[in-house]
Formats: structure tokens, sequence, C-alpha cells
């Protein structure tokens, strides 16, 4: 009896609920651009080639044989399975900047958090949908350094009601990034020992969407270089409104991103689209991503598109700056103009703007949408990020004091997951443990001169969702 009443209530419960839902159906007007979420594969086939991004001749880490990566585009709500093709001849791995990997942590590609590395000759697929994001965002490789000698690209997630989308009429991906001549691992070796006094190693060029020039002379005579290997061109129809993606793939410098006489409206920062906001000049630091609208209503023309290398930033001044020109460029080409170099002025050297140009402010921005912030966190943690010199005068980054060691064949989600650990060894750096619905606030005080960015990895993720774990993997290839 008490069943049969229990279950006739669940029933009554459940018309109330489809009537309800009805009722909603029948409100609410029917979409007709309503998207469907698709499942978009993709290959990323990782491989050594020697490319010669700004003239000067070197091994680049390609993904698909170029630099920089494809741009891969995808739809809010859409599934990602994207096969990693590892030939590079050491291990690797794929991290995909900016996405919350909520539930599927262990497609975040981190080696020693989320994964083991993908061993060389070995592919590894990632599977993972993007429920509630959309914007501008990279892969790189998280594996050492590899990211710095070429192995990243674009990603572009398209929300189908994208508030601005009747405000531009294409889209341009620019990717920014420093450039070194010298792989990574001799940038490390030499960064790594103290003989660097933990300076960074200085970039060689810098680069917009994989070219620029480079001044040979600068090269040791028997090296493959070519002077005036040419810039990128962005080809502008007058009158057109572009929509520009601009993404700082550096390892180490901060760029200001203009275009001579044109203003950008910027509308997007890293995913959260922003109220509409006129600036002149960006200042685009490591890791970060922007949308701009820019209109092409000049006369017919040429113009520079600037990314200024902040080199005064990157030491102090008893350090020279040593074979580099700062002022990387491209060229914006309106359709109908002639092809010779623009000779247009930055905004801040032009007499006509130099008095009232904007810089971004990123006080300034406003999110479009207001998010409610919950009223008080239930746990605080502070991390405090500084770098010292350990014991061998080798420069170390530490947080709260420690350095991190990866422990790279048994990742932290493997510890958490299969061996129920809740106790880690100080070098693994964890400062929280939280439960599902826990509000953390994260208070981050950088110590050091320079500019760091700070990346949440969603390892946070891993503890708070291993209620919802069903089994990625196991490092069962990891010591082949
Ligand atoms: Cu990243």
């Amino acid at each position: 009896m008490i069943l049969s009443k229990s279950l006739s209530l669940r029933t009554i419960l459940c018309i109330l609920a489809l009537l309800n839902s009805l009722a909603f159906i029948l409100a609410s007007p029917i979409r007709k651009d309503a998207y469907v979420p698709e499942t978009k594969t993709f290959y990323l086939h990782l491989y050594k080639a020697k490319l010669s991004p700004d003239g000067f001749e070197r091994v680049v880490w390609t993904v698909n044989g170029t630099y920089t990566g494809p741009t891969l585009v995808v739809t809010k709500g859409d599934r990602l399975i994207i096969h990693v093709i590892n030939n590079l001849g050491e291990p690797t791995s794929m991290h995909f900047h900016g996405f919350f990997q909520r539930g599927t942590n262990w497609y975040d590609g981190v080696p020693g958090q989320t994964q083991c590395p993908i061993p060389n000759n070995t592919t590894f697929i990632y599977n993972f949908t993007i429920p509630d994001q959309s914007g501008t965002f990279w892969y790189h490789s998280h594996y050492l350094a590899q990211y710095v000698d070429g192995v990243l690209g674009a990603i572009i997630v398209k929300d189908p009601n994208d508030p601005y989308q009747n405000d531009y009429d294409e889209e341009i991906v620019v990717l920014l990034s420093d450039w070194y001549h010298n792989e990574s691992s001799t940038l490390i070796s030499y960064y790594l020992s103290p003989a660097s006094e933990g300076k960074e190693p200085q970039p060689d060029n810098g680069l917009i969407n994989g070219r620029n020039n480079y001044n040979c002379e600068w090269a040791h005579a028997s090296h493959k270089c070519i002077d005036k290997a040419g810039l990128s061109k962005f080809n502008f129809v007058p009158g057109k409104r572009y929509r520009l993606r601009v993404i700082n793939t550096s390892a180490f410098s901060n760029f200001i991103f203009s275009i001579d006489e044109h203003e950008m409206d910027l509308i997007e920062v890293e995913g959260m689209m922003t109220k509409r906001h006129k600036i002149h000049r960006l200042i685009i630091n490591v890791a970060q991503r922007y949308s701009v609208i820019v209109t092409a209503d000049k006369l017919i023309s040429n113009f520079w598109m600037r990314a200024d290398l902040q080199a005064d930033c990157f030491y102090d001044s008893s350090t020279p700056i040593v074979n580099l020109n700062p002022y990387v460029k491209a060229i914006v080409h309106y359709e109908g103009a002639n092809h010779l170099d623009p000779t247009t002025k930055g905004w801040a050297d032009n007499p006509n703007h130099r008095y009232h140009c904007i810089d971004l402010n990123v006080s300034n921005l406003k999110p479009l949408f207001l998010e409610n912030v919950p009223a008080k966190a239930d746990q605080i943690i502070y991390l405090n990020a500084s770098f010292e010199n350990d014991d061998f005068n080798i420069n170390r980054g530490l947080i709260n004091g420690s350095t991190y060691v990866v422990d790279i064949y048994n990742p932290t989600i493997n510890q958490v997951l299969f061996e129920n650990k809740n106790s880690f060894s100080l070098n693994q750096n964890i400062f929280g443990q939280f439960n599902t619905s826990e509000v953390i606030d994260i208070v981050v005080y950088n110590d050091d001169v320079g500019e760091h960015p700070f990346h949440l990895v969603s390892i946070l993720d891993i503890i708070v969702y291993n209620n919802y774990y069903y089994g990625p993997y196991l490092c069962t290839y990891a010591h082949m």
C-alpha cells in the first residue's frame, strides 16, 4: 500500500512537471535557428620540420607540418574528439587552454597532474564537450617547453547566440608570439643554470601569425637565413567589420597590439563577453586572449598592424637587449590598394593622436552579462608566487615557499582516484582539497618584479568532481 501510494504521488508529480514543461513550450517562441551540437573530430600530427618563420631556418616542432598549427573551429555544445599523433621523438601532451573540463579533468593535458605523457610514436585521443563556454582559446603542448618550439594553435568556440554577431562581418585570428632561434631544450638548460642568474633567455624576434623579417647580419654567417622573409598580410574589404581574435602565445613577452589609424572595440576577454569598449592599443600578456572589432572605414591604403614587444620589461637596465627588433609588424591591406609597404605612423608616434591615445585599462572592462558571485567563500586559499635561488644557485619558481616537483608517471589524478590519497608531499604543492559544493576564493600574490599569468588547471576540479569519476585510463603505456 505504502509503495503504491508513493508511486501514485510520484506519478502526480511527474504529470505536474510535464504540464509545466508543456506550458513552457507553448509560452516560448520556437527558435528556428536552434543549434544541434555536433561531434567534431580533429587530427593533430606532431612532428619536427625545418621551417624559417622569420627567414632564420630552425627545427620547428610542428602541428601538421606548419607553424602556427591549424585553427580548430567548433560551436558551443559540440563534442571535440582530438587525435594527438606524437612523432616528436619524445613524450608530449596537449592542453586546451581556458576550458573548464568539468567532469573530464583527465583530458586537461597536464602531465603529472591529469595524465601521463603521451609516449613517442603513440596516438592519444582527447574527448570532451564544451557545454557552456564560447570565445577565443588556444591549444598547446604542456610537456616541458615544447610549445615554445611550435606546438600550438587557436581554438575558436562560436556561440550560436553571440550577442555581437550582427556587429561584424568576418573573423580573423591573430596569433602573437615571441620567437627563439634556439630550441627550448637549449633555452631551459641555460635558464636552469647558475649562468643565467635567473634571467630568462632573450627572444630573437616576435611573430604575427608565424611570420616576420629578421636581420640576417645578426645570424652566424654559415647559418641558413633569408632577409625579408615576409610579413603576414591581412586583407580588408572597405566597409567591412572584422572581429580580430588576438592571442599571445609567447613564452616570455607581452605586447602592445594596434593597427595604425584604426580604433578597436573590445568585446571579449578570454571567453567572457564584455560591454563594447573603445581602445587604440591593446596590452596583451602571455597566454591572454581578446576579441576586438575593427572597421575598414579608412581611405583605400595599407596600414601597419603592430605588436610591440615590451623589451624594456625583460630585465633590469644593467642587462642589454641584443640583436632584437622589438617593433613587430604585419600589413593591413585594403582591397584595391597598391602592394607597397605602409607608411603609416603608430598611435603613440602620430602627432594627431598621441595625446588622446587610449590604451587598454583592464579596470574599465565590464562583463556584458552579470554573473552572480557567491556572497561568501567557504575557504580562502592564499598562493604566494616568488623566485629564489636554490642551494646550487639555480633560480626556481616557488608557491608558498615550495617548488613543484612533478611525479610525471604518477599523476595527481591517479593518486586521488586510484590510491585514495589525501595527503601529499610538500613538493606536490597541493594547497587545498574541497567538497563539491564549496565556494573557494583563490588569492594570488605575485612577489616577483616580472608579470606572471596564472592558469586554473582543473586539478582543483578533479578533487571537487571525483564523485563523478567514471574511469579514464591508467598510465599503462607510460613505462613502455
Ligand atoms: Cu595554457
